[in-house]
């Protein structure tokens, strides 16, 4: 934007709004300074032009700003420019040949989340939108003695930490600042809590035959945040991959319990994932399952329809997942499309008191499919409150399931997963010349995986037939 195209009129209203609301001039220009910080080509601009670019932004189109542009992975904040924004925060994400749209928020109690998650891939010309909303329902940490049992999801509201610009990478990496509504327009946070990496991840495909060797190497878009439970510092990681698919993970450093560095005990990391495929709300549930015969010489494989809300469990000797795919909208290949849930780091499986007074009854299976009925997102009343006032997921998760039809009610299918990680103390988590183990603990990650089923008509990633030949 440069000087000549901003015209007077807005300038005026601008600053007559300004005069209005009580601001001064100097309050705006302390107030972007952070922001000359985070985009240093805007600094070189020139001052002048600067704080009249945004005087004049109540009153400008949007702008979005370009804040990674790595080789092959590009990252935008929408609506990036000024102090007063008009939407709330959504990122951009341009690989080479898959293109994601997302927001990310901070509600009540439960850290990160995601909303509007939208991709681009393959036959698509435009965004796809596949989820409403995904993120931490909660974090349940009983130790094996059961000397404490903690939900480290129920101590407050917005507990999540500032990323520090040295916790990023020393290239393609950026801070972004979550934001507000207040006023009938959106304000950045005071500081920066959300982490976006690009990174190489290696080869997505290769092939070698004689005289022909191809190969694509990849990037993902790793977005994380800091949840902060007092000793222990959980990272909320949302990552991005070019094939279309989305990895949840939960990974819990810090410092172990004082009083208890040496007890064992498991981090339960307890995900809300609700989808709408396609914005659309005729989705349906099935359940993947690889069966084997007698002998185990010949396996079948099928794919089980998953008719009403229910508990699902993963079986390890059936490579199993559950399928959420449209119960209309085909591929050019006339398959429905869809995703796929599995597992992610997955070491092993939790399972706490079957005791009614323990309320701990959730946490007898893996996973769970509900209708997205309106406030079982955490955000209606009573126990439907629980991503502002804390309840066990027995108080609301269980009330979820009474057996509607998926896909009958609602607004969309929710999946719930249940992820574990069990942390015996070592003397990794020493700290050098100590044997209490009080050092920092090695992160340990617990998760789950999205990938795309028959969404796209062909490799996303442009292999060629064969080895090209
Ligand atoms: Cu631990």
């Amino acid at each position: 934007m440069s000087l000549a195209s901003v015209s007077l009129a807005p300038m005026l209203s601008t600053l007559f709004f300004l005069t209005i609301t009580g601001l001064s001039l100097t309050a705006i220009l302390l107030a972007v300074q952070p922001l000359w910080k985070r985009h240093a080509h805007l600094v070189v601009a020139g001052s002048v032009t600067l704080a009249v670019c945004f005087l004049a932004l109540p009153a400008a189109q949007a702008t979005d700003v370009v804040i990674i542009n790595g080789a092959g992975c590009q990252v935008t904040e929408e609506d990036a420019v000024g102090i007063f924004l008009h939407n709330d925060l959504y990122l951009r994400i341009d690989f080479t040949d898959s293109h994601w749209r997302f927001g990310l928020r901070n509600q009540g109690m439960k850290g990160l989340s995601l909303v509007d998650v939208g991709v681009q891939a393959a036959q698509f010309t435009t965004k796809q939108y596949i989820i409403k909303h995904a993120g931490l329902a909660d974090m349940f940490v009983p130790y094996d003695d059961r000397s404490h049992t903690y939900y480290d999801m129920s101590f407050g509201n917005n507990r999540m930490d500032q990323i520090d610009a040295a916790d990023l990478p020393a290239q393609n990496g950026a801070l972004v600042f979550l934001r507000t509504s207040t006023g009938g327009h959106y304000v950045r946070d005071s500081v920066p809590k959300v982490a976006v990496e690009c990174r190489e991840v290696g080869v997505g495909w290769l092939c070698k035959e004689p005289g022909h060797h191809v190969r694509r190497r990849i990037h993902d878009v790793v977005i994380w945040a800091v949840y902060d439970a007092f000793n222990y510092d959980y990272i909320i990681q949302y990552t991005f991959h070019e094939d279309g698919g989305i990895s949840f993970r939960d990974g819990a450093t810090g410092y172990n319990l004082p009083g208890g560095t040496s007890k064992p005990h498991v981090h339960n990391p307890f995900w809300r994932v609700s989808t709408k495929l396609f914005n659309r709300t005729d989705n349906q549930a099935l359940e993947f399952v690889h069966v084997e015969d007698s002998q185990g010489y010949i396996a079948t494989d099928s794919e089980l329809p998953i008719p009403t809300e229910t508990s699902v469990d993963w079986n390890p000797l059936q490579f199993s997942s559950v399928m959420i795919q449209s119960a209309t909208q085909t591929n050019d290949y006339g398959h429905l499309m869809g995703y796929e849930f599995l597992p992610g780091d997955r070491t092993g499986t939790g399972r706490f008191s079957q005791r009614s007074q323990d309320q701990e009854m959730w946490t007898q299976h893996d996973e769970y499919l509900t209708n997205d009925n309106p406030g079982e997102d955490g955000s209606g009343s009573g126990t439907n409150n629980w991503r502002y006032t804390w309840y066990s997921p027995d108080n609301y998760l269980l009330n979820y399931l009474n057996g509607q039809p998926l896909g009958g009610t609602g607004d969309g299918i929710v999946l719930w997963y249940i992820s574990s990680v069990h942390h015996e103390p070592t003397d990794a988590d020493n700290q050098q010349g100590s044997g209490n183990r009080t050092g920092i603990t090695l992160i340990h990650w617990a998760g789950f995986d999205m990938e795309p089923h028959n969404l796209f008509d062909y490799n996303p990633l442009g292999g060629p037939p064969n080895c090209g030949q």
